[in-house]
Parts: C-alpha cells; sequence; structure tokens
C-alpha cells in the first residue's frame, strides 16, 4: 500500500441537520483522533473495536468541542483501505466546522475533492470505473440511473474490461513467440481461435460503445425541447409539466428570450425539458438571439415537443417551424383544447403521434406523460432491456480507441504484413483497455476524473 499523508472533511451536506460527519483517513487517523477526543470507557483508538461506536467529547486541550460518537474502521476494512475515524457530531454548520478545525489543528490536512474516493482507486479498492460510478450514484436523478451506477460500482464493467484483456494477452502471448522464434524465417500465422478473440473483443467494443448514446439519456436525461412560434403555449407547456409557475407566461408573443432547463422524472426516466423563445422573424434583437438558440437547440434535442395553437388554423411560422423538425423524433402538441379547434394537423403529415391539450387549464398533461413516455420507449430512444451500458465519454473514447487497433490488426494479417506490426495495435488496444479501469493512468485524467466530486467523498 502507498503511504499517503491523513486527510480530514465534512463528510455530510454543508447546513443544519441533525447529525454532521467528520471523516478522517490515512496512518495518522487513530494517532490525531486519541490527542482530541476523550473516550466515555477511557479506552484509546487502538484499543476500540474496528466498526464499533464509541461515545465522548471531542476535545482542544481543556475546552469541550462537542459530544459525539466516533467510529473507528482499521485498515484494510474501509472506504479508503486506510485506518479511519468517523466522528458524529451535532449537525451545526459551526459545531462541524469546529470539530474539522479541532482534528486539522492536530496534524490532518484538509481534503481535497473526492479525496477519499481517490485514496480508495490508488489504494486499490477499486478501480477508476467504480470511482466515477461513485459521483453517478450521488448525482443519479432516477432509478434507473441509480441501478446503473450501482452495477457499475459493484464492478462489472471492470470485470468486462478485464475479461477483454484477458481475451487479446493471449492473443499477444502468442504474437510475441513468434516475433521472437520464426519458425525457418517464416511467420505462423495466427490460429482461428485466437482470431476469435479479437472478433470477440471488436465485438463487445462495439456493443458497449453503441450503448453510450443509452447511457449517457439515462444519466444525463433525454433532451425534450418545447418549440413552437411565439405565444402557442410553450412556456405553459413547461409549467404545467413541473407544475410549478417557473416559467413566465403573458399574451405577449416573444415572451421567452432564453432557453430555461428543467429536470422532470418520467416513470424513471429523467427528460431534460427545454423551453424555448418562440421562433418567428424579429428585429429585436435579444429576441433575435433567444430564436437563433431555439434553432440550435432543435439540433441538439433528442425529441422534440412541437407546440401549436390548435384555436387557430395554421400559419407560414408553424409551417417553417415543422420543415425544420419534421425528420426529428417529435410529438404534437394541439394546445388550448378549451377553444374551438381550428388547426388541421395533416398539414403536417410527417408528424404521427398528436395530444390535445390545455396548458393553461392543467387538461389532458397525463395524457400527453403517457403519448411521451411510449413514443421514448417504443422508438428506444431508451430501452431498459439492455444488459451493459456505458455512460461515461471517456470510456466511450478508450473503446472507440481498443476497436480501431483490432481493425489495423486485421488489415495487418489480410495485407500479410509482419506480426511487429500486429504487436504495435495489439499493446494499444490493451492500453486503451487499461485507461478505461486506470491501470494506466495519468495525473491529469485523475484531476478530470475526481474534480466533479465533493469534498469529502
Ligand atoms: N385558452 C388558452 N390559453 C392558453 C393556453 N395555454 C397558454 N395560453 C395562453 O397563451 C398565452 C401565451 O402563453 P405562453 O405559455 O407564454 O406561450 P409561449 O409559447 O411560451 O410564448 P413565447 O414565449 O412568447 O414564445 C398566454 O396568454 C397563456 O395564458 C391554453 O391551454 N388555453
Ligand atoms: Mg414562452
Amino acid at each position: 500500500m502507498q503511504m499517503f499523508d491523513t486527510i480530514a472533511a465534512i463528510s455530510t451536506a454543508n447546513g443544519e441537520g441533525g447529525i454532521g460527519i467528520v471523516r478522517i483517513s490515512g496512518d495518522r487517523a487513530l494517532e490525531i483522533a486519541d490527542k482530541i477526543f476523550s473516550a466515555k470507557n477511557k479506552k484509546s483508538m487502538k484499543d476500540i473495536e474496528s466498526h464499533s461506536v464509541t461515545y465522548g467529547n471531542i476535545v482542544d486541550g481543556d475546552i469541550i468541542v462537542d459530544e459525539v460518537l466516533t467510529t473507528v474502521l482499521k485498515s484494510p476494512r474501509s472506504y479508503t483501505t486506510e485506518d479511519m475515524v468517523e466522528i458524529n457530531c451535532h449537525g451545526g454548520f459551526l459545531v462541524t466546522h469546529k470539530v474539522l478545525e479541532t482534528v486539522l489543528k492536530y496534524g490532518a490536512r484538509a481534503a481535497e475533492k473526492g479525496e477519499f474516493t481517490k485514496r480508495a482507486f490508488m489504494n486499490g479498492r477499486i478501480d477508476l470505473t467504480q470511482a466515477e460510478a461513485v459521483i453517478d450514484l450521488i448525482t443519479a436523478k432516477t432509478e434507473k440511473s441509480i441501478s446503473v451506477s450501482v452495477d457499475q460500482l459493484r464492478g462489472d464493467l471492470r470485470e468486462q474490461i478485464s475479461h477483454l484483456k484477458k481475451l487479446l494477452l493471449d492473443v499477444a502471448a502468442h504474437v510475441n513467440v513468434v516475433i521472437d522464434y520464426p519458425e525457418e524465417g517464416i511467420e505462423e500465422p495466427i490460429p482461428e481461435a485466437l482470431i476469435n478473440n479479437l472478433k470477440d473483443v471488436h465485438n463487445a467494443s462495439n456493443t458497449l460503445i453503441k450503448s453510450y448514446d443509452k447511457g449517457k439519456k439515462i444519466k444525463e436525461g433525454i433532451k425534450t425541447a418545447i418549440v413552437g412560434r411565439p405565444n402557442v403555449g410553450k412556456s405553459s407547456l413547461l409549467n404545467a409539466l413541473l407544475k410549478e409557475e417557473r416559467a413566465i407566461v403573458t399574451h405577449i408573443p416573444g415572451t421567452t428570450r432564453d432557453i430555461i432547463e428543467e429536470v422532470i422524472n418520467l416513470n424513471g426516466i429523467p427528460l431534460v425539458l427545454v423551453d424555448t423563445a418562440g421562433i418567428r422573424k424579429t428585429e429585436d434583437i435579444v429576441e433575435n438571439i433567444g430564436v437563433e438558440k431555439s434553432k440550435d437547440m432543435i439540433e441538439k434535442a433528442d425529441m422534440i415537443l412541437f407546440v401549436t395553437d390548435s384555436s387557430m388554423e395554421e400559419i407560414k411560422e408553424d409551417l417553417e417551424i415543422y420543415e425544420k423538425i419534421k425528420d426529428k423524433n417529435v410529438i404534437g402538441i394541439l394546445n388550448k383544447s378549451d377553444l374551438t379547434k381550428k388547426l388541421n394537423e395533416n398539414s403536417f403529415e410527417n408528424i404521427k403521434n398528436w395530444v390535445s391539450i390545455s396548458a393553461k387549464n392543467s387538461k389532458g398533461i397525463v395524457e400527453m406523460e403517457d403519448k411521451i413516455y411510449s413514443y421514448i420507449v417504443g422508438n428506444e430512444i431508451e430501452n431498459s432491456s439492455e444488459k451493459m451500458v456505458i455512460t461515461n465519454i471517456r470510456h466511450k473514447t478508450a473503446l472507440e480507441k481498443t476497436k480501431e487497433s483490432i481493425e489495423n490488426i486485421f488489415e495487418t494479417i489480410e495485407s500479410g504484413y509482419p506480426m511487429d506490426l500486429v504487436a504495435v495495435d495489439l499493446r494499444e488496444a490493451l492500453d486503451s483497455l487499461s485507461e478505461i479501469t486506470g491501470e494506466i493512468s495519468t495525473e491529469d485524467l485523475l484531476d478530470h476524473v475526481f474534480k466533479n466530486f465533493c469534498v469529502g467523498k
């Protein structure tokens, strides 16, 4: 195990709560805790059984800082695998900070973001994909993203990657023998079984790469743009879905100018709803920027809710917007169903899914949600039956490199080039896989992974 200094941080959320937890980790954790913790049973940390809870006071010399419970977690059975002490103190903002200050005063260093998890990684308890799953789990917005993160945290992706590495290592072993001991100067071809190894890795990488789109949607949500001409009720629709007055609604066309984003949980699928400025030609500089953003959002969105005012006949602006969106994933919304219908949705012939609502009166909202849900599931924008999905662009990039290296190998073999070339690409394929699990890592990469963590995790 590598040696690090001893770190400490508040691990509970900032603010007032019933309890606050200060964590200490490192080879001096017990020694520092002994200096500031006076146990009711008078025991010192090394005599206290691991994973047991002890009552006492945090003291700074003669001053009692707080009345606490401590848990000692002795190496290697802890989150970081180092000696750890967790202090459960009273949850006030000031109290927890006082306890932390005392810990720091007696020799610990304030932990950086994600440093506890980073140590779990550096000390080999988890790989990088599992560390990344920790942050995904903390920030998960729905049940589905929790379950994907839990799978990854359990090591499913780690196992899959090491399986692929093993397949490649078998090939590498053969190739190296062929290079080192060529039979009468002629290189023996790679046997069928090992060629199949390469094919397996290629296919598995490909499947994982393809799963990324799905994984990204599970993790980040399905970007759903609410699009239409001014005044049709886009912002009213957003508010109705959120069940709160989030966006400004007025009778004046051109009310919304900026992009408004909010997440809702639709039967376990996160929908990132994006309200946009009504699209029309305008001389107003600010509104025009908004219109450009709306057009941009049409390109970026996974799905579009095309909002129309059903109490009016379709006009030029509706049709112009339709031209921009007709080949995308679109659900047509006939808003203002409380008024007499004049719009003919057949003018928008590519759009097959329509739903009538009155955003203002919150009528038809449940039906609209059902429609959106079945559209998403039916169109496999999201499909829960997929076994393993990757949710991280870093993994996807590395798998693409792996796949490319293997394709190079096939080319080399086909053209009858020497095995040395195969060996180079094999090395690269293996390295790309090792980057995913963090067996090969740089300080930059680790900074990048852990910068999204909170302090104390
Ligand atoms: N009768 C009726 N009026 C509605 C309905 N939904 C919205 N409105 C009205 O239509 C007007 C425009 O609503 P908004 O939600 O601001 O429309 P918008 O599409 O966001 O408009 P911009 O932001 O200007 O593009 C407001 O006066 C709303 O009260 C509805 O279901 N029925
Ligand atoms: Mg609006």
